[in-house]
């Protein structure tokens, strides 16, 4: 790795925000192309933070303070992603069901997705089924991201699902679905194409699902 995006993964792993946005500019000053800082510097870190919390050894808290230097790093970035025409992995919609106001986890979820090099179109949360669907079209996304927290808001994810298929978008869009209720066997009980338990597993999740 370029010596110069070291700080960056540093700053990353160790949650450090203002040594992020550092090395970032630090970066762009020595002429570094947007698309290298954003895979080399930015992302690696952050799939390593996924690592050490699926392993135990981060918490919580640490995958949100690393997320949140990540994403001042791409606060600085992101103008010149754009004037490059750099792709996303892909287009992620994302949104807590309707009736259910917890987005605490989501935006972890949304985190890690943009860490992985998604873009994501955050909704936000109690989220009615038709929302999803327009957002699906008007960004052409690969995959939606249905967050539910309460057993009383699971069956939310079954109606966006029930909406996508009348809509006739089944074949256009992937479908996945995670929440503290919801398991494996539900998701594919409502016809979801993955289920993933956390965060990290879930921007896996997208990445495999768009391979
Ligand atoms: Co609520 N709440 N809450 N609550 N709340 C729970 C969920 C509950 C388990 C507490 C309990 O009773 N022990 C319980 C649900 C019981 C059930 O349905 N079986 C409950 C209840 C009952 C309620 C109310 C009904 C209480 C009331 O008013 N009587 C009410 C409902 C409001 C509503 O939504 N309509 C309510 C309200 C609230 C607050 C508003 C006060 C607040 C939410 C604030 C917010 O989110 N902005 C709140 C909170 C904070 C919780 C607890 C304490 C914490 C949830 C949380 O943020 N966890 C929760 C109890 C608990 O979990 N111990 C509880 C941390 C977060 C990082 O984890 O969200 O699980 P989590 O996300 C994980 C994974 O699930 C996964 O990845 C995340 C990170 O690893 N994941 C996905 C999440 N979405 C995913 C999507 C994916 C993939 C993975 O793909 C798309």
């Amino acid at each position: 790795m370029n010596d110069t995006l070291k700080p960056i993964n540093e700053g990353i792993l160790t949650g450090n925000k203002d040594a992020v946005q550092q090395g970032v500019q630090d970066a762009i000053d020595a002429e570094i192309p947007p698309d290298v800082i954003l895979n080399q510097g930015l992302i690696p870190p952050m799939s390593e933070v996924g690592r050490l919390y699926e392993e135990g050894e981060y918490f919580v808290p640490e995958m949100l303070i690393s997320a949140r230097a990540m994403q001042a790093g791409m606060a600085i970035l992101k103008p010149l992603l754009i004037e490059a025409d750099v792709e996303p992995a892909g287009v992620v919609v994302i949104g807590t069901v309707q009736g259910d106001l917890h987005d605490i986890g989501k935006n972890l979820v949304k985190m890690m997705m943009e860490g992985t090099g998604f873009e994501v179109i955050d909704l936000g949360s109690d989220i009615p089924a038709d929302i999803f669907i327009d957002a699906i079209v008007e960004n052409n996304a690969d995959i939606v991201a249905l967050s539910a927290l309460l057993t009383t808001t699971m069956p939310q994810q079954k109606v966006v699902v029930e909406r996508i298929c009348e809509k006739g978008l089944r074949e256009e869009v992937k479908v996945i679905v995670g929440g503290a209720p919801v398991t494996a066997d539900y998701a594919n009980e409502i016809g979801a194409d993955g289920y993933a338990p956390d965060a990290s597993s879930a921007a896996n999740l997208a990445k495999n699902l768009m391979n």
